[in-house]
């Protein structure tokens, strides 16, 4: 296969200033809380892009977390750009609204930081090698921090057969957004051979040719953030030849951890399955953990078994979030363990009682059946939930669409947790 013409490195959301959240202290394990953020990151893509020769590093907003945070962003900012640049590889940005006033000021302030579309007015911006124009980068950014309209609205045909890529910050599908809402549709009729677009941080582009969707974040901010995430090369082969491959290098990755209780014959048996489990992570991800340093596993306890309330006592005494392993070059921790699990109960065996057990076990099955009576205690508890949920301190908080369907899933869940705390009374000697 021939070297591709021309390389970019492609980074999304970064949010410089921002520190990962819910992360223990690894030192023991040889990683500071430095390594995992966006600043380091920040670093390694400048490090990649000088030892891959890119013709140009792109931004696509949200370079930094906050317009009040000029001072964070300033110096990794400058450091990275300043290599860059002594290294004859320009650097080119739109700004997010994140980072909607910070980014042009940082951009006036770093010599050959290029914002482009500044003022919310398209830019076109052709990167040549050796005198020769290459590719067009054609970008857009947020001249104030809402912007109720699409900003492809405006956007312009190339003028010419050069290779043109969009860089844009912006909201995909999500109606009404005040952060520049655009549509699929939009975007597939936009001009150009590939969008890279910034905002949303689960990445959405694919890999190959001609791709229109979200970068990512450069680096997993919080548990949230799970999966792969990273940057990007963009190889321009040759005229509307254009495709991308994924360059795994967060430092932090988040995996959520499905534990099934069911088959633990002791509850210390949960030791060796949530160390088990994570191995298994470890192998699952193997292919694309890439350079990423630290590994967030957000355990969830799920299935049933007579030794659930056991199970869940012990988690006091061995606490699962004191596990560090070393996989590879990565360590493995468990952040946080969350109970979904419940006691195996045969309800219709309870239900048949005529103690208190047998009375919330009948109402359990009504509820589970969807029968008049089950969907009169749902609405009742929907109702008393709706009461809470009007009082101003939730005020900000968005409605909920369906408050039956809450209600339904908390009375089942909280019902079974009660139903296992009588019935261990019950036992009780
Ligand atoms: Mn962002």
């Amino acid at each position: 296969m021939p070297a591709p013409l021309t390389r970019l490195l492609c980074v999304g959301d970064i949010h410089l200033g921002r520190r990962p959240s819910r992360v223990p202290d690894l030192s023991d394990h040889g990683v500071n809380s430095g390594d995992l953020t966006p600043v380091a990151a920040w670093r390694r893509v400048v490090d990649i892009a000088i030892e891959q020769r890119v013709a140009a590093v792109v931004l696509a907003g949200d370079v930094v977390e906050a317009d009040n945070q000029f001072f964070e962003a300033y110096g990794p900012l400058q450091a990275g750009v300043q290599r860059l640049v002594a290294a004859g590889i320009p650097v080119v940005a739109v700004a997010g609204n994140h980072d909607v006033q910070v980014l042009p000021r940082l951009a006036d302030e770093i010599p050959g930081f290029k914002l482009l579309g500044r003022g919310g007015v398209w830019e076109q911006h052709v990167i040549a090698v050796g005198g020769v124009p290459i590719v067009r980068l054609l970008g857009w950014s947020f001249p104030q921090k809402v912007v109720t309209s699409s900003p492809l609205d405006t956007v312009p045909a190339p003028a010419d057969d050069l290779p043109t890529v969009g860089v844009l910050h912006c909201d995909l599908d999500v109606r009404d957004s005040r952060y520049a809402p655009v549509t699929t549709a939009a975007l597939a009729a936009a001009p150009g051979d590939a969008w890279l677009l910034g905002h949303i941080h689960a990445p959405s582009a694919r890999e190959g040719r001609a791709p229109r969707g979200y970068l990512g974040s450069l680096c997993s901010l919080d548990p949230g953030e799970t999966g792969t995430h990273g940057a990007w090369l963009l190889d321009v082969n040759g005229v509307h030849d254009v495709a991308i491959s994924r360059l795994y290098i967060s430092p932090l990755r988040w995996e959520p951890v499905d534990v099934d209780i069911a088959d633990l014959g002791h509850p210390d048996d949960l030791e060796g399955a949530v160390a088990g489990a994570v191995q298994a992570v470890a192998a699952r991800i193997a292919d694309t953990v890439g350079e990423t340093r630290a590994v967030g596993c957000r355990v969830r306890l799920v299935g049933a078994s007579s030794l659930h309330r056991a199970i869940v006592a012990s988690l006091d005494r061995k606490d699962p979030t004191k596990l560090r392993a070393l996989i590879g070059a990565c360590v493995y921790f468990v952040e946080s363990v969350v109970d979904d699990a419940r006691q195996a109960i045969d309800l219709a065996v309870v239900a048949q009682g005529t103690d208190p057990p047998g009375l919330l076990a009948r109402m359990l099955r009504e509820i589970e059946a969807n029968t008049e009576a089950g969907e009169r205690l749902v609405r009742d508890a929907a109702r008393a939930l709706a009461v809470t949920a009007h009082l101003s301190p939730f005020a900000p908080l968005p409605d909920v669409a369906d408050m039956n369907a809450v209600a339904r899933k908390h009375l089942l869940r909280q019902g079974l947790l009660a139903l296992e705390g009588l019935m261990a009374q019950r036992v009780a000697p």
